[in-house]
């Protein structure tokens, strides 16, 4: 029997233009470009290499100090946007998947970058539904190292082998196929080559896993 580890942002829930929202209001006060296209680059990758990411632009140098108050000022921001999001805000497919994947007895996991994934879980009413929760306070290296997956598959106490990944990174792909876990790539990790399937669905993943 397979175990489903599903990504959150982007997966489960859209936070996107949430991230986008805070990062920008952290650029501009620091007079750094930043548009949409970048904010694309930081799908599924960590916070301090987000950072790392939109200080490219910059042409100040910044000090470790300096780096971990530009985060802060970020998620502080960030945090006060997620009180906002609801039930509602979950993508389509995604509670009439979770409830066919429980009815057939699928174990699933979370496996997020995301130090908020808690909160997040809990403002979308989700923080009771998996089985096991991995995310980025646990790790030391975030996607596309397959720490967070390999985290996941352990708490759910089933191998790598046996875990379907659902990820709409290509840093989450790469996470996946490097910790030898067959990837399901939807939205933009389509484009990633290693994906071992492609959707536009969440109800294809329910195919793909023959579920009744
Ligand atoms: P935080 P995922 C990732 O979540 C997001 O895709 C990425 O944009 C974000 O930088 C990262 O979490 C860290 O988030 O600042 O809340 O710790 O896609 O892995 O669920
Ligand atoms: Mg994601």
């Amino acid at each position: 029997m397979k175990s489903v580890i599903f990504d959150l942002d982007g997966v489960i829930v859209s936070t996107d233009d949430l991230h986008f929202q805070a990062w920008k209001s952290m650029a501009d006060r620091n007079g750094i470009p930043f548009d949409r296209q970048i904010n694309n680059l930081l799908r599924g990758v960590s916070r301090a290499e987000s950072l790392e990411i939109i200080l490219r632009k910059s042409e100040k140098s910044y000090s470790e100090q300096q780096k971990q108050e530009l985060m802060q000022y970020k998620n502080d921001i960030y945090v006060k946007l997620l009180d906002n999001l609801k039930h509602s805000d979950i993508l389509p497919g995604v509670v009439e998947l979770i409830n066919r994947l429980k009815k057939a007895g699928v174990k699933i996991a979370i496996g997020s970058s995301s130090k908020n994934t808690r909160k997040i879980l809990q403002k979308i009413g989700l923080e009771t539904v998996f089985d096991a929760i991995a995310d980025g306070t646990e790790i030391q290296h975030s996607k596309p190292d397959p720490e967070v997956f390999l985290v996941a598959a352990r708490k759910l106490e089933t191998k790598p082998e046996n875990c379907v990944v659902v990820e709409d990174a290509v840093a989450g792909i790469e996470a996946a196929k490097a910790g030898n876990m067959t990837a399901i790539a939807i939205g933009d990790a389509a484009s990633s080559s290693l994906a071992d399937y492609r959707v536009n669905t969440m109800m294809q993943i329910a195919e793909i896993l023959n579920l009744e």
